[in-house]
């Protein structure tokens, strides 16, 4: 088959075909449906991570993380404190150009209170295989309850496009069994 141009030269004032008519009705309509259907989401979907978010200045977050991080540090990687909270408690992580942190380790099958924020740019929190997205803001402390459900290591990606460094701009959560993690606090007290 060549390419060869239209025969009519006016070829775009022609009539509409009702098949065609149908299709784009169709698809305006389910397009209202869905626009529509946005608000039962809110109720019935598995998707609404975010109840609560809270204005914070940047800086009153950085200190919180920080003192977060201090707290609960077990060991490091990379000059990364890694922060393990008592379990069900209140977990601090922030996103900055270019890094998430610090690097969490929670337990399996314990809810935590996440806060996530964000000290310049709107970064986007994806974590990573699970899938879990956010998008997170300057000057809003976005808090969510997250029990993890699998223990293992997860990675934390920016999907939302913030500079130079955004394709370096990772994070890590561990989550271990329970049992492990009573026996590594008690090595953790034992030091
Ligand atoms: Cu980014």
């Amino acid at each position: 088959m060549s390419v060869s141009p239209p025969e009519r030269r006016i070829w775009w004032n022609e009539p509409i075909e009702k098949v065609e008519l149908v299709w784009i009705g169709i698809a305006f309509l389910w397009g209202v449906f869905m626009f529509g259907f946005m608000i039962a989401w809110h109720f019935i979907g598995g998707q609404n991570l975010n109840k609560e978010a809270y204005r914070v200045a940047p800086s009153n977050y950085e200190v919180k993380v920080e003192n977060f991080a201090k707290t609960y540090k077990v060991r490091e990687e990379k000059g990364v404190p890694v922060a393990r909270p008592p379990s069900g408690t209140d977990v601090y992580l922030l996103g900055r150009l270019w890094q998430w942190w610090p690097i969490l380790e929670l337990e399996k099958g314990v809810s935590y209170r996440i806060h996530l924020s964000s000290l310049d740019l709107q970064h986007g929190f994806s974590l990573q295989p699970v899938g879990i997205n956010i998008q997170v803001h300057p000057g809003y402390e976005h808090v969510l309850t997250l029990t993890p459900t699998e223990s293992g290591e997860f990675g934390i990606v920016c999907n939302e496009f913030c500079g130079i460094g955004h394709h370096m701009m990772t994070g890590k959560i561990y989550v271990t069994d329970q049992k492990r993690a009573a026996g590594d606090q008690f090595f953790a007290e034992g030091r």
